[in-house]
């Protein structure tokens, strides 16, 4: 594997990377001074001495019925249990508390996409009304009870949270699939998750269109039912009152209109059912390697108190702010930071049903302005999304954040630069948030008013989390080194998650096995969670997030990380995405391929490949050189938005391109298959068959559990 002279005999730990250190940008005066998080003396309060104590001061901004005599009980271990003997409700906490004092403040307010069509702002006076009549019904009408588990198929309308706080509100687990996803992928979850009544929309606007949602029901049922589950109810919400506006019929005796039955629980109310802090409060799913989806089951009082204390340090939330996270409540991000988060604050939570492009790219602009929206929390595929199809539209409105957030992947230093400069008027301060569906909450990031931003970084492990990072073997990579490795948390927090429903040996295998010190212990300090992520941590404590640890390329013994390679291609002016993935090459055992996307109004061109490469030989280095740059219409995307370098990688090397059918864009994966494997083939650069182990380290790129 060597190249020339150069002995390469790097392990995980010693990679180089070859990103730049990029420069830092202070928070500003204005923000510092009214921050929740400027007291320093909070970073001690929850440095390791104190642990796990120190996530009272999470816990205490809760309404608890009975506090905890345990605050982490490891006696089980890795199945960590928090705030132990304690007992809350969640819709209390996020309803009920707030009436005495903001009784008919806005809770969320909700923007159609149809820009003709009147927002809609709803109290917590009115949520708590109609929470608690959905529950009455839940109960009294389905016989449902806590501990049962109800699957939802719900787009970004004001429903969602409704029907998640009804559940929480009697203790019954709720299961939201996004909106997006097949029928089947929500039937699969229904049996995943044993669920017998299932809660959906008949239909909602999206790009323009008014989509028949209800059709997915029938198919989640069918789907379930072949797989020995039996959905007794299909209750419908109707996204305009009093007309079903799908053309799939309805089904006599199980399918029901919720409108019309709730009429029978007007007024009704049913007390919160006080739930052990460790009793789930619902699950997300997210993929992994095999087939069945994982559950992620996420408790009461640590899930709680942990989007609390992080809505309240890391997005600043007060009260009286306006809020806007545009991610989907069917992820991970709406749950804790579009709903739980912010309602367990008391805040105002704007939700916005469509395509933040439509009708045009000042769309979002349009409705911080006219909202007054001082936070605003998206992620890099958006903004890259924003950048390119309206990169001058934000300073076209007159509208104030105060804060940004980014999530969901890394940033490039690039696009950041232009989120902060543009979208954030130079004003905005910017936390890069990383964590994960497993984890509830966020677990790198800068403290908005203590720590100067650094773009492309998330920044420390934030308040009560010790991450460290692994190399292959073991060993600890040195602190501060900026040599790459796994990332993984040294500590247990209030809002990991409980277990896999249904699989908790697939949860110790697949988060705890690779790093535990010894699997008979009940010491936490022997269980690190494994991330699944490379990454490294620069001198200054700040750490790099280098995407999914089976996304990166080896190079002639180089480990290149696909977000430097994408981040050097993002420097060219015309390009707005870029995906980089490894092809079979004889000479150097693998090479780079790139794949870009260009801005609107730049048309393909051997210069722009060539720019590409340039920016690439000059930024990583030659080693780096990609065999070819494909200039293509999109990306094959998930639903969340995040690059599916698989499949591009798949076509780059005439391999299976694996599962398609949970992409946001599958129609884009034939017409790129068709350009560069014939261009290839017209170039004679077809590769021979593939060994074994080339084959598998394809099909395992890009897909860590
Ligand atoms: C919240 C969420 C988790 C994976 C995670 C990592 C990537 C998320 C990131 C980030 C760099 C950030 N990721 N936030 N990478 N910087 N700020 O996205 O959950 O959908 O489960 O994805 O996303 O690779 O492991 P989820």
């Amino acid at each position: 594997m060597a190249v020339g002279s150069e002995q390469v005999e790097l392990t995980e730990a010693q990679i180089a990377v070859h990103w730049k250190e990029e420069e830092y940008y202070p928070p500003s005066a204005k923000f510092i001074a009214q921050a929740n998080g400027a007291d320093p003396s909070r970073l001690e309060r929850f440095a390791e001495e104190n642990f796990p104590e120190c996530f009272r001061e999470y816990a205490d901004l809760l309404t608890w019925d009975r506090y905890w005599h345990t605050t982490l009980d490891t006696g089980n271990a890795p199945f960590w249990k928090w705030w132990v003997g304690g007992k809350l409700n969640a819709s209390y906490n996020c309803v009920d508390r707030h009436l005495a004092s903001s009784r008919n403040k806005a809770a969320f307010i909700w923007v159609p996409e149809p820009e003709d069509e009147e927002t809609r702002v709803i109290t917590y006076q009115e949520l708590y009304a109609t929470v608690n009549e959905f529950a009455a019904f839940l109960r009294d009408g389905c016989g449902l009870k806590a501990g049962d588990r109800v699957t939802f198929h719900l787009p970004m309308v004001p429903e969602l949270p409704v029907a998640m706080l009804a559940c929480a509100r009697l203790g019954v687990i709720h299961s939201q699939v996004f909106g997006g996803f097949s029928g089947q992928a929500c039937g699969e979850r229904i049996v995943d998750s044993d669920s017998h009544i299932l809660i959906t929309m008949d239909a909602y606007c999206r790009n323009g269109e008014l989509i028949d949602h209800k059709q997915k029901a029938d198919e989640a049922v069918e789907h379930a039912q072949k797989n020995g589950a039996k959905v007794e109810k299909v209750l419908v919400w109707r996204r305009y009152a009093g007309k079903y506006s799908s053309p799939t019929p309805m089904v006599e005796g199980r399918d029901f209109f919720v409108d019309e039955l709730l009429v029978e629980y007007r007024g009704a109310r049913v007390a919160p059912e006080s739930m052990p802090a460790e009793a789930p409060l619902f699950l997300m799913y997210t993929s992994g390697t095999t087939a069945r989806p994982k559950g992620c089951q996420h408790s009461t009082g640590g899930y709680l108190s942990y989007v609390a204390g992080t809505s309240k340090y890391y997005l600043d939330i007060h009260p009286e702010d306006t809020y806007w996270c545009l991610a989907d409540i069917g992820w991970i991000t709406g749950h804790s930071y579009i709903v739980y988060g912010p309602l367990a604050l008391g805040t105002t939570s704007v939700m916005y049903e469509g395509v933040p492009t439509y009708p045009d790219a000042g769309r979002p602009w349009r409705i911080a302005e006219r909202l007054g929206v001082n936070i605003f929390h998206t992620a890099p595929t958006t903004i890259r999304m924003l950048r390119k199809a309206g990169p001058d539209e934000p300073k076209k409105y007159d509208y104030n954040f105060k804060l940004m957030v980014t999530v969901g992947e890394p940033i490039e230093p690039e696009v950041w630069r232009w989120y902060h400069r543009e979208v954030g008027k130079g004003e905005a301060a910017i936390v890069d948030t990383w964590w994960q569906t497993e984890n509830g909450g966020f677990l790198g990031s800068t403290l908005p008013a203590l720590h100067p931003m650094k773009p492309g970084s998330c920044g420390p492990g934030v308040l009560g989390i010790y991450p460290v990072i692994y190399d292959e073997d073991g060993k600890e990579v040195e602190a501060g080194s900026g040599k790459a490795g796994n990332i993984c948390i040294r500590n247990p927090w209030p809002g990991i998650f409980e277990t896999i429903w249904g699989q908790p040996e697939r949860y110790v295998e697949t988060y705890y096995a690779k790093y535990c010190k010894d699997r008979g212990s009940k010491d936490w300090r022997d269980w690190p969670y494994f991330a699944a992520d490379g990454a490294l941590q620069a001198a200054d404590g700040y750490f790099r997030i280098l995407g999914r640890v089976d996304d990166v390329i080896n190079v002639a013994g180089h480990r290149l990380g696909t977000k430097e390679l994408e981040s050097a291609a993002l420097t060219v002016e015309e390009i707005a995405e870029a995906a980089a993935v490894p092809v079979i090459d004889e000479m150097r055992g693998k090479a780079v391929e790139m794949y870009v996307a260009l801005k609107p109004g730049y048309t393909a061109s051997s210069q722009i490949e060539a720019g590409v490469t340039g920016a690439i030989e000059t930024i990583i280095g030659k080693i780096a050189r990609p065999k070819n740059v494909w200039i293509v219409q999109d990306m094959p995307k998930t639903r969340s938005g995040k690059i599916m370098r698989r499949v591009v990688a798949g076509i780059s090397n005439f391999t299976d391109p694996g599962d398609t059918s949970t992409l946001a864009n599958p129609e884009v994966v034939e017409a790129i298959r068709r350009h560069v494997q014939s261009e290839k083939a017209a170039r004679g650069d077809i590769p021979r068959p593939l060994s074994e182990q080339e084959l598998e380290e394809i099909r395992v790129f890009g897909q860590a559990e």
